[in-house]
């Protein structure tokens, strides 16, 4: 007589975590890939690819993928070497969304900010138009 309520219990394990998954899937968006617009950049040791980086003036949305073995991140700097803006540290085989609000036309140095990166030649540059 407890075998039922014990079948139906362990189908309900069973299916739960399949919809589950798929309920997260479709709100977070997972891995989808890269946003409409965004400018894709690779991260590795220790280069960013493409190193000449081009955007329009206004807002300029990133896509970054750590196609490399250590975490990377990517800050944008202005003319005179001050931060505006950072992205977050992107883990080995991890991919992040990085948006600027208002970057004015300009030409800035991107570089890795993780210790001994930048040194090792992980710059680029971004020109903004
Ligand atoms: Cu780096």
């Amino acid at each position: 007589m407890l075998l039922m309520p014990l079948a139906a219990t362990s189908r309900c394990f069973l299916i739960f975590p399949v919809v589950l998954a798929l309920v997260m899937g479709i709100a977070c968006g997972g891995s989808s890939g890269p946003p409409a617009g965004s400018i894709s950049v690779s991260m590795t040791e220790f280069a960013f690819t493409p190193k000449d980086i081009n955007a329009p003036a206004g807002k300029v949305v990133f896509f970054l993928t750590n196609a490399g073995q250590t975490p990377h991140d990517m800050v944008v700097l202005d003319s005179s070497g001050k931060a505006l803006a950072r992205s977050e540290l992107v883990q080995p085989g991890n991919e992040s969304v990085f948006t600027i609000d208002n970057l004015p036309a300009g030409t800035y140095a991107v570089v890795c900010d993780v210790q001994g990166h930048r040194e090792a030649g992980m710059v680029g540059t971004l020109t903004v138009t």
